[in-house]
């Protein structure tokens, strides 16, 4: 009997710390956040639908829309976004990865130019 509570509590250890490396090092609860790029009203598909949403939008309609993912070459949102998804959709060359998931992890960064916080 005292052969068997001396295992179990370095049993324990090990398990518990397989599950410690196992939670750090993949990230299992950490909330990583995406879109696929071109998916403009996030319904989890790049179609006709997106290069229509961000028209709208750029027509001052009111629409719901993921700017970050109707931005699809990075420079703003603009007529051309939907142009190209909707070359995506056509087949032409994509340069821009359209429909792939993006992975949005940034952190909110402080502007450099942002004066220090000096308290009084
Ligand atoms: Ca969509
Ligand atoms: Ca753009």
């Amino acid at each position: 009997m005292i052969i068997k509570i001396n295992l179990i509590l370095p049993l324990f250890v090990i398990v518990l710390m397989l599950m410690i490396i196992f939670v750090t090092s993949t990230g299992f609860f950490a909330a990583e956040t995406g879109f696929k790029r071109g998916d403009a009203n996030n319904d989890g598909f790049v179609s006709i639908s997106d290069a229509t949403t961000i028209q709208r939008k750029l027509a001052d309609f009111s629409t719901d829309i993921n700017l970050k993912a109707a931005d699809v070459d990075g420079n703003g949102l603009d007529i051309t976004d939907a142009t190209n998804i909707q070359r995506y959709l056509a087949e032409f060359n994509d340069p821009y990865h359209i429909g792939e998931y993006v992975i949005d992890n940034t952190e909110p960064t402080r502007d450099e130019y942002e004066l220090p916080f000096i308290p009084y």
